[in-house]
């Protein structure tokens, strides 16, 4: 027999999107983003030559869209700050007057609505001229972007209930500067590692000048943590995943969460001479200034095996060289994403916070299903009718409940995603949301999962 999975008191139930993915140019000047440099150059990159110009055009609709995110039960909503619309003169000098109005109608519309705003500031969108001078890996991009927080907390301080320094840090530098999916898009560790840490130390920064304020709010970060599998308990397989997870999921959590790094990641970086430079004074702001509430993104598990094919170490330097990804047999697939769906994936990720980050207060930032081609489950009156998506989240939600039960701090659920928006690269391929998008007509139209999302907010729960 099915039984009420019920959630604590004020659980946050809602989703997140970003600007660039969401609210389209508009009329209030912004600068050229990376994203829309680099559509210029290479269309070609974007499924159907689908640029981040097309989007939900939430700019102009956001009052009609926040009514949308009442009526499929949202207590809280995540949106991101255009750093290229709050400093349309290349992220840096004077700031916009249209965009600190933009944001604060937006934000006073969710307040008014009892919607919580959480707001996060990168995403992984900058002004191009910033990208210029080398993007993250420069300092003076550090500061540019410290510059551009401080004046989002000024400005939007009293309307914002939770802030977030960056989504996925791990996502720019993986696709920057390894993997070939994010501007600039070249193999080049080093670069990376240097990109990485300048990250940490803009966010760490960011939190001093947050504290500075004296706001009411909380200031964290969100990151994707897939938590990472050995194939087998054997030592080659267990160290290959323990490295693995070194690279991809400590790098950040450690320093973000709690100021320091991990010595294996350390150790492997000075061994094969891949370290950033870095000054002293930057380790102390990292120790002082960590997350005080952290958001969970998790898609897909990791899962890893030791190398069986022997690497070219002539060759660029890899997290690779020591860990091969290991395709499990019979794993279950989300086929259009080509993602594994592993529901206890979120329940381990959870229990880790839990035993490992002090327990901090945390919440499931992005979860969710992209699915191609969503019009062949259409019924008559243009409502998709995605139970597969309704199945998706409750099988993560159940094993979010279990982890509750077992005295993880997690705060609330977010889904990836409200209306169908625009992705990196994929462009509308994959559709996400809890509500439809006709790209033509930009009508909005709510799916079944819309209609389910709302039913369980308001019963803060579900039965399973
Ligand atoms: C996360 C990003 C989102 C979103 C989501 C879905 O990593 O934070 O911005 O895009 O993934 O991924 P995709 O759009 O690539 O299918």
């Amino acid at each position: 027999m099915n039984k009420m999975l019920a959630f604590p008191k004020d659980f946050w139930w809602g989703s997140a999107w970003s600007a660039e993915q969401a609210e389209g140019r508009g009329e209030t000047g912004k600068a050229e983003t990376n994203w829309e440099h680099w559509f210029k150059t290479e269309p070609n990159r974007f499924y159907e030559g689908v640029g981040p110009e097309i989007t939900t055009d939430h700019i102009h609709r956001y009052k009609e869209d926040i009514q949308l995110l009442k009526e499929t039960g949202h207590n809280s909503f995540r949106i991101s700050i255009s750093w290229a619309r709050m400093f349309p003169n290349g992220g840096v000098g004077e700031v916009n007057d249209k965009a600190i109005s933009f944001y604060r109608d937006v934000l006073t519309e969710l307040n008014k609505n009892d919607i919580k705003p959480f707001v996060n500031l990168f995403h992984f969108d900058m002004p191009y001229a910033l990208e210029e001078k080398g993007g993250w890996t420069s300092r003076e991009v550090v500061e540019a972007y410290v510059t551009f927080a401080r004046t989002c907390f000024h400005e939007f301080g009293d309307l914002v209930y939770h802030w977030f320094t960056f989504n996925e840090p791990l996502g720019p530098i993986l696709g920057g500067y390894l993997e070939n999916f994010h501007y600039p898009n070249v193999v080049d560790f080093k670069k990376g590692a240097q990109a990485a840490f300048n990250t940490i130390l803009a966010h760490a920064k960011a939190i001093k000048a947050f504290k500075e304020l004296n706001l009411t709010s909380k200031i964290g970060v969100i990151l994707n943590l897939s938590p990472t599998y050995p194939r087998s308990q054997n030592k080659q397989d267990l160290e290959a995943a323990s490295i693995a997870d070194a690279f991809y999921v400590r790098s950040f959590l450690d320093p973000m969460v709690k100021g320091t790094f991990p010595k294996k990641l350390v150790d492997i970086l000075k061994n094969y001479n891949q370290m950033p430079s870095y000054e002293e004074v930057d380790l102390k702001i990292i120790a002082e200034n960590t997350s005080q509430i952290l958001g969970l993104n998790y898609y897909e598990p990791r899962r890893v095996q030791a190398r069986l094919t022997k690497i070219n170490e002539q060759g660029p330097f890899l997290p690779e060289w020591f860990f091969e990804l290991h395709d499990m047999p019979g794993k279950r697939m989300n086929i259009y994403r080509g993602w594994e769906i592993y529901e206890k994936g979120i329940y381990d990720l959870c229990i880790d916070i839990r035993d490992n980050y002090d327990n901090i207060e945390a919440f499931i930032s992005e979860n969710g299903m992209g699915v191609a081609n969503e019009t062949r489950f259409m019924n008559n009156d243009n409502q998709v009718n995605d139970s597969y998506r309704i199945d998706f989240i409750k099988d993560h939600l159940a094993y979010v409940h279990k982890a509750i039960q077992e005295g993880c701090r997690i705060k609330g659920y977010h889904l990836w995603t409200f209306i169908d928006c625009w992705s990196w690269i994929n462009a509308y391929k994959n559709r996400y949301g809890l509500v439809s998008l006709d790209l033509k007509s930009q009508e909005r139209t709510i799916k079944k999962s819309g209609e389910f999302y709302k039913k369980m907010s308001l019963a803060n729960g579900f039965e399973y």
